[in-house]
């Protein structure tokens, strides 16, 4: 790829989130619905056209963050902002995700919000999920090649990533803030692991192992969890997996 094909690829892919976005929420969201709004580039799109559609339409949806970013977004677009404590059966929840499996299991929490997400997704009637369709994959760790994020408690984070690597394999990194300036910090205010792994099939039984050491807050393995995953592609068409 000569360097000046860079921004239209990019472009490629803001178009494909933006139509798996678009798509979702004009086939997903309904008058009355509390919703889970998810965290990342691709929820930005969702929320954009949530919002036109609750002005065009009169539509009365309540959203719930999973994230500051989440946050923001809704009160930016002018939703109304809930929580679980008024509202914990969510109707929907979209969000966006690293890897999606030919299974739905997803590998999610490249932008450190996992623990959030997986709280809303669990307590969601349907979770599904939008991405451009890099995404979609046969089998995890095909695209997204930096591994499996953990949040852990920050005290514990050196026993848990010799654990990991002790039971599984691999190599579990602590995630560094740009130029190292220091680690990355949740939302929760824990660190995040970023687990590269090997020759791995049994997800279920891998997210169960690492959930079970001392400290470890959650994974993001999102594994049976979402019912449909949109994918969208630079020329705007959508395939539902
Ligand atoms: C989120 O979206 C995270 O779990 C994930 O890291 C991120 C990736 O999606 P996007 O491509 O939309 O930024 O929900």
């Amino acid at each position: 790829m000569g360097k000046h094909d860079e921004p239209i690829v990019l472009e490629g892919i803001e178009a494909g989130k933006k139509a798996a976005a678009i798509e979702a929420v004009n086939a997903l969201i309904k008058d009355g619905q509390v919703i889970g709004i998810g965290s990342g580039s691709t929820i930005v799109y969702a929320v954009e056209r949530i919002a036109e559609r609750v002005a065009a339409e009169k539509l009365s949806v309540q959203c719930i963050p999973t994230s500051f970013q989440a946050r923001k977004l809704i009160h930016d677009n002018g939703l109304i902002l809930e929580s679980l404590e008024n509202c914990p059966v969510i109707d929907i929840a979209l969000d966006g995700a690293d890897e999606v499996d030919a299974e739905l299991n997803c590998i999610k929490g490249g932008g450190g919000c996992l623990t959030q997400e997986k709280i809303i997704a669990s307590n969601a009637k349907d979770f599904f999920i939008i991405g451009d369709t890099r995404k979609k994959v046969e089998s995890l760790g095909t695209h997204w090649k930096k591994g499996v994020p953990i949040e852990v408690i920050p005290m514990a984070y050196r026993p848990i990533q010799l654990q990991i690597e002790k039971k599984l394999g691999g190599s579990a990194e602590l995630r560094m803030a740009h130029r190292k300036a220091g680690p990355v910090v949740t939302d929760n205010g824990n660190l995040l692991l970023d687990w590269k792994f090997q020759n791995i099939t049994d997800w279920d039984y891998v997210n169960g192992v690492i959930k079970m050491i001392p400290g470890v807050v959650e994974t993001g393995l999102f594994i049976h969890m979402a019912k449909a995953a949109y994918f969208g592609t630079a020329d705007g068409s959508v395939s539902i997996r």
